[in-house]
């Protein structure tokens, strides 16, 4: 490993997103969500489940006053907290109390990191002033000595760091650090980071290698990821060491969570124990991705992190291991990872249920961190395959196309009177919601949309990744030159991609990725306005090196020919099925299109595929139209089962949308994997 090979996302400010397609979320975000979501978080949303974040900051800053003002006489709450604080009846008459889950600061961090994202690419000064009045509220709640957690304030500080395993204190952290880094980098306003930095100070003296302190580290990662963050935006090891320990420390014998958890040890084996929180062993002898789906991708993407910046080959490894026990065997074609509700978990291997499938928008968009970071480490165009995969499919998912409601569960088939009547699929819900009790995802979709260029381009000295083709207009920094990049595409809908340099005549590379679904070998891509001798290929990237001329240009063309494509056959929920792929985008049926009860149809493979412009709820798609047939239900036929006859059954046209724009026209039927005609 060299670190001087690594490459980095380019700053969000060198990056202006001109795409049709993602500028168009990015103002989504600006204009929908965040607004949206500042009123969710401030209970202002008729019929929405209530959040109680901004509100849990306000109590905790009250009580801190009070406790300034009373000195010796103020008296600390004493620990009584369970678990979900129980609502109120009437919300009218709350206590000065914490409510809602222990994570709830998490959802306010999260967005005022979408805010920074989002005023790099577009000033708001409207924003970035509730953003500003936002942060006063949650640092009033920040005690003398940096903690700062709504929950372990209004409960007791005396159970702080208690309960690491299930009470995300580190989480909070976590988030809290992201948000703080990404407000600064924005606005230059350090009030948050600060906030960050006095809490990251505090658990640095609380937790690490040295005798007499605690031994712990997070139940839910993230901490470990903000940290290297919160390193390198500061240039204090202290963060980094700490972020080093939680990582080096996960899994480690005698397992620190028996301490806090007596209980576990008698119900759980040695070795399985705590693989829900990955710490069943050291992170390092970890070959199978298990446990809490999201919790998983956020300390995978933590060890990569740690691994590119202290050039540790061991966790390098690790990670790569674990990527390929998800992608391999445990990922849906979506992008969707985490096969089972019960626990939000990974299932075993090749265990994709579609109808329960959990597919959590929070799990797609830390595989997209993980798939980001592996790429600064080796660019390698599998990751970027994953990464396009899952953004265009399972985290668009999660999303409806207004902007104000979400999915949590991203599932591939659903039939709303089973999500309904059965208690199985209790948890996949066929309409999006305005908000949830537990709101982890709408926030983590703003996040990472407002800053979504940075999944697209990475770069080292001399070179320009190119992961996503991303309209965009790009500054980069050659031998102290600049120069501009200017990148258009027209993808989803087809796959012609321009890109013009200008700028100073210095010789530099743009590495572009061939993407997967553009065919094999060099049938399915084309590029013009280079010469064989500038162009190598590497690991399903194509270096053109040269010295740019001013206004030079290159065309590329990737086929996005309709695919049909069938799963492993040990995925036996799809046995005998076949899902439709065009480009990134992979498609479904909904009832909307194609009548009820989509079990009863068959797609005809062998016919061709035919392409129409569509529109779905005011969003103009490429839908994927195709031959197919409908069995016909024999209603004069009693009971339920009956000899074999063949199946009588009339042809109809399929018609396929993109599974990210389905469930924006009411609550219908939908799958994603249909029957295939014999
Ligand atoms: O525990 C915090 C978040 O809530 C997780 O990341 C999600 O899976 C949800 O459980
Ligand atoms: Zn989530």
């Amino acid at each position: 490993m060299n670190r001087q090979d690594f490459s980095r996302p380019l700053s969000l400010r060198s990056v202006q997103v001109t795409d049709d397609f993602w500028k168009k979320e990015m103002e989504l975000v600006r204009t929908q969500m965040l607004p949206y979501q500042w009123d969710a978080l401030n209970d202002r949303v008729e019929g929405a489940a209530p959040s109680y974040c901004m509100r849990n900051f306000k109590t905790a800053g009250k009580k801190n006053l009070e406790r300034k003002e009373m000195g010796d006489a103020y008296q600390e709450p004493s620990y009584t907290f369970r678990g979900f604080e129980a609502l109120p009846e009437d919300p009218e008459h709350l206590e000065d109390k914490f409510y809602g889950f222990v994570f709830q600061d998490s959802d306010f961090y999260k967005w005022a990191e979408a805010v920074g994202y989002s005023l790099t690419q577009h000033p708001d000064p409207e924003l970035e002033k509730t953003a500003d009045a936002a942060i006063d509220i949650v640092c009033a709640a920040q005690q003398e000595d940096g903690y700062l957690d709504t929950y372990y304030i209004l409960n007791g500080r005396d159970k702080i760091f208690t309960n690491l395993k299930d009470h995300h204190e580190l989480y909070c952290l976590g988030h809290l650090i992201e948000g703080a880094v990404a407000y600064y980098q924005a606005t230059g306003k350090d009030k948050l980071l600060r906030a960050a930095m006095g809490y990251a100070d505090y658990a640095a003296a609380h937790f690490g290698p040295e005798e007499g302190k605690c031994k712990g580290y997070p139940g839910h990662e993230i901490a470990e990821m903000a940290l290297v963050r919160l390193y390198e935006v500061t240039g204090n090891e202290k963060y980094l060491n700490l972020g080093r320990f939680f990582v080096d420390e996960r899994g480690a014998r005698p397992y620190y969570f028996d301490k806090e958890h007596p209980e576990c040890v008698k119900n759980s084996p040695d070795g399985l124990r705590y693989a829900y929180n990955q710490a069943h062993i050291p992170v390092r002898e970890q070959d199978e991705a298990v446990g809490h789906a999201v919790r998983a991708v956020y300390l995978y993407a933590g060890m990569t992190d740690m691994a590119r910046i202290t050039q540790d080959e061991s966790l390098y490894h690790a990670c790569e291991k674990l990527w390929d026990s998800m992608v391999e065997c445990k990922m849906y074609i979506t992008g969707g990872i985490g096969g089972t509700h019960i626990g939000e978990e990974f299932s075993f291997n090749y265990d994709l249920p579609n109808d329960t499938a959990y597919a959590e928008t929070c799990a797609a968009i830390g595989l997209v961190f993980l798939a980001r970071r592996m790429l600064e480490i080796k660019p390698v165009s599998q990751y970027a395959d994953v990464m396009e995969r899952a953004l265009y499919n399972c985290v668009l998912s999660g999303m409806a196309l207004d902007g104000r409601s979400f999915f949590y569960v991203n599932p591939l088939e659903v039939n709303p009177e089973a999500c309904r009547m059965d208690e199985r699929k209790a948890h996949v819900k066929p309409v999006r919601q305005k908000w949830f009790g537990c709101a982890c995802c709408p926030p983590n979709m703003a996040r990472m949309l407002s800053s979504i260029s940075s999944y697209a381009y990475t770069e080292t000295e001399d070179t320009l990744f190119v992961h996503l083709y991303m309209g965009s207009i790009i500054k980069k920094q050659v031998n102290g030159k600049e120069l501009t990049i200017t990148v258009s595409s027209k993808l989803p809908k087809s796959g012609q991609v321009e890109i013009e340099v200008s700028g100073e005549s210095v010789p530099f590379t743009i590495a572009l990725r061939i993407p997967d679904w553009c065919g094999e070998g060099d049938t399915g891509f084309s590029i013009k306005g280079v010469r064989d001798s500038e162009c190598t290929r590497k690991d399903g990237y194509l270096y053109v090196t040269r010295c740019w001329q001013p206004k030079e240009r290159l065309s590329l063309k990737f086929a996005m020919d309709v695919k049909i494509m069938e799963a492993d056959p040990r995925v036996r929920e799809d046995i005998g099925k076949v899902a439709v792929t065009r480009g990134p985008m992979v498609y479904c049926l909904e009832e909307a299109d194609n009548g009820t009860d989509l079990h009863l149809l068959t797609l005809d493979c062998g016919k061709e595929a035919e392409t129409e412009e569509f529109t779905v709820a005011g969003e103009q798609v490429i839908a994927v139209v195709m031959d197919g047939f409908r069995q016909q239900v024999q209603t004069s036929r009693k009971g339920l089962y009956h000899p074999l006859k063949t199946a009588a059954k009339e042809p109809v046209k399929l018609r396929f949308i993109p599974y990210y724009v389905w469930a924006n026209r009411g609550e219908n039927e939908m799958t994603v994997w249909v029957r295939q005609e014999k």
